[in-house]
């Protein structure tokens, strides 16, 4: 019995009415199939990502209780693969005391391996305030006991005034011991993640802010505005891939840029961080889908791989997820390396290859202004692979769930500007692609790096997920058409001449197979 779960009244599927949550779920066309997905209820930031003995562990925010998020508890899964998952015991239920740090939530932390003791740091909630925990776990990280002493920084820095104070990122520091960022924003100013130093994992010393954001620097509405607070910081260390001619800063701060409640965007600094300061290069978009693609986290797996999940937040309202009985997507699970200019390139991790059914190719061809052709595979469960040529001036669209009468259509627009050497734009237009006109439709977009008009594209659409990749950019984000037959895939030549080098798609199998549980047993 896991010492943390609640008390029976929070449990709202007792024995005689069994998870009738999961249920309402299931029945919800939205529903990804080959994603992860919560059981049912709300599901929003990837926590405790880790690749422990040999098994993938994938933490959440989670409430059970229903799709809202209040009362977040941390919900886990475990993988052999990072693509199918088992359930396992909700990890952290927020503490039965009134006064107990985590009494009104367990959000976002990290996993850390204290000398052999499973180790979980998360911002416990408490009213309206949020300060860091601990909690301490079995071996096979199935049960957790919160710390007596929690929390284990009792508050902010005074000598700050700051936006918020929440979310870690932890690491063992070469000379013993531990550093700890945790995500904030200093009033007037911008956001920040602020240094800290244990021996212990439990007494802290605060360092000071290792890098503050610039709120005034660009106007608020910027796709790349760096926010008043940056939530759920990850810093590592990743090399890049290939020789440059000049030499690349090797560490990445990623960070969500959030304001007053508004969750932004997630965009990361390239640089180089050494003992208490992070000196950066450059700011880049890590998705072009916006705050669909929000509050990353990721993990060093055996392999040496950077893999990193997302949270894909919804695009209706929330009193029409709670009607659905759940909300929120993790991301598929993304590679993640450098390209030989300093930029993260990211794709799919290969194992979700291992979905893939009943492989359709279209050879070579090339379309000019006004030519269509059809023939990838249709549906709502799909992975598409395309490796494009734009001539200067060209346009082209791959359209994805339209229904015959093109209703409902979902357009991924790639257009080569006339200038030979400018960027390629990528656009994802959703002006169609709900006939509910209370969803989302707002476009996405952003630049497109390419040598010779290239672009080697990958889009898997899954129900209401859809993430895209061009040239190791991702967008991603989330459609709800509301027909049966939103199947429809489709490339339509706009104008010049695109080249279609190579074709080919795929059905997605589905992940999920027998029914689950809210309150999942070992
Ligand atoms: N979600 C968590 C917070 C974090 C935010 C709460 C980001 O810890 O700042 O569920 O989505």
């Amino acid at each position: 019995m896991n010492p943390l779960l609640a008390t029976d009244e929070d449990r709202p599927d007792s024995p005689d009415q069994p998870d009738a949550l999961v249920a309402l779920a299931e029945g919800d066309r939205h529903r990804p199939r080959f994603h992860f997905v919560s059981p049912a209820g709300w599901l929003n930031d990837p926590n405790g990502l880790s690749h422990w003995n040999g098994v993938y562990h994938l933490f959440y925010q989670y409430n059970p209780l229903k799709a809202v998020h209040s009362r977040i508890h941390w919900g886990h899964a475990t993988s052999p693969d990072l693509i199918t998952w088992t359930d396992a015991p909700v990890a952290l239920v927020p503490g039965d005391a009134a006064n107990a740090a985590d009494a009104d939530g367990c959000w976002s932390g990290v996993l850390v391996d204290d000398h052999g003791v499973p180790t979980l740091v998360y911002s416990g909630r408490r009213g309206d305030r949020e300060l860091p925990c601990v909690a301490v776990g079995s071996m096979d990280l199935t049960e957790w006991v919160a710390d007596a002493a929690n929390p284990v920084i009792s508050a902010p820095p005074a000598s700050l005034d700051l936006t918020a104070f929440r979310d870690h990122c932890v690491w063992p520091h070469p000379g013993g011991g531990w550093r700890q960022l945790i995500g904030s924003g200093i009033s007037g100013q911008g956001g920040t993640a602020l240094l800290y130093a244990s021996p212990d994992l439990r007494n802290w010393s605060y360092l000071g802010p290792l890098i503050v954001g610039d709120s005034g620097d660009r106007e608020t509405t910027a796709d790349d505005w760096t926010g008043t607070m940056w939530e759920c910081v990850d810093l590592f260390r990743l090399e890049p891939a290939g020789a440059d001619d000049e030499p690349v800063d090797p560490d990445i701060l990623v960070f969500s840029a959030w304001d007053d409640g508004v969750t932004r965007h997630t965009l990361y600094l390239t640089g180089r961080y050494s003992g208490t300061r992070f000196d950066r290069t450059a700011l880049h978009r890590l998705d072009y889908g916006g705050r669909y693609f929000y509050a990353p986290q990721s993990t060093q797996d055996a392999r040496g791989r950077r893999v990193m999940f997302g949270w894909l937040q919804e695009g209706r309202s929330d009193a029409a997820a709670e009607t659905a009985g759940w909300s929120g997507v993790m991301s598929l699970p993304r590679l993640v390396t450098r390209a030989p200019d300093g930029t993260l390139h990211q794709q799919p991790v290969p194992e979700l290859e291992t979905l893939r059914r009943d492989h359709v190719r279209l050879g070579g061809f090339t379309l000019t202004g006004g030519e269509r052709r059809a023939g990838l595979t249709r549906g709502d469960q799909i992975d598409i692979v395309a490796e494009l040529q734009l001539e200067p001036g060209s346009e082209v669209e791959l359209i994805v769930r339209a229904t015959q009468d093109e209703a409902e259509r979902t357009v991924i627009r790639i257009t080569r500007p006339g200038d030979a050497h400018g960027d390629i734009a990528l656009e994802l237009i959703r002006t169609a692609s709900s006939l509910d006109p209370t969803v989302d439709a707002t476009p996405r977009s952003g630049p497109i790096k390419h040598v010779d008009g290239r672009i080697d594209l990958r889009v898997l659409a899954d129900h209401s997920a859809l993430e895209i990749f061009a040239n190791g950019q991702p967008l991603a984000c989330r459609v709800y058409p509301t027909r049966e037959d939103a199947q429809g895939v489709e490339f339509v030549g706009v104008r010049g001449r695109v080249h279609v080098r190579e074709a080919a798609s795929w059905r997605m199998a589905d992940i999920w197979h027998s029914p689950r549980r809210l309150w999942p047993a070992l």
